[in-house]
């Protein structure tokens, strides 16, 4: 019995392991970083109400709770966090297809949680700066 509980931490220690070094892989652009989109939080909206990425395009969402725990979650871009209450969660994502998303918050947070949601907006890259 101890030993398998032993084993077993040690699995999981490993996988924490794995995936900090997938994250930090070598290939990121570590001197200038992903632009960082900074996405308030509070009952029952998200503000701003809709952003833009270009494909391709890394970038680093900064998810803020104004109140109470909300959650973030997008599955075609992989996102499903949740915002701790009155904290910070950072999500990075590299949108690989163009479209129009909804993210909504899949954390209930009160009588108005089910229309609490926003669009991300995923364009097509080019070298012009189209939008914000
Ligand atoms: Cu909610």
């Amino acid at each position: 019995m101890a030993r398998n509980g032993i084993f077993h931490v040690a699995g999981g220690a490993l996988a924490v392991v794995a995936g900090l070094l997938a994250t930090s892989s070598p290939r990121a652009r570590a001197e200038e970083g992903p632009r960082v989109i900074v996405i308030t939080a509070k009952r029952f909206e998200f503000s701003p109400k809709e952003i833009t990425l270009k494909k391709g395009e890394t970038v680093r969402l900064q998810l803020k709770s104004e109140d109470v725990t909300h959650g973030f979650f997008l599955r075609p871009l992989g996102i499903d966090t949740d915002i701790p209450a009155g904290q910070t969660a950072e999500v990075t994502v590299t949108p690989q297809e163009v479209g129009r998303y909804r993210a909504i918050c899949d954390h209930f947070c009160g009588a108005g949680h089910g229309g609490m949601k926003m669009t991300i907006v995923v364009e097509e890259a080019t070298g012009s700066a189209g939008g914000k």
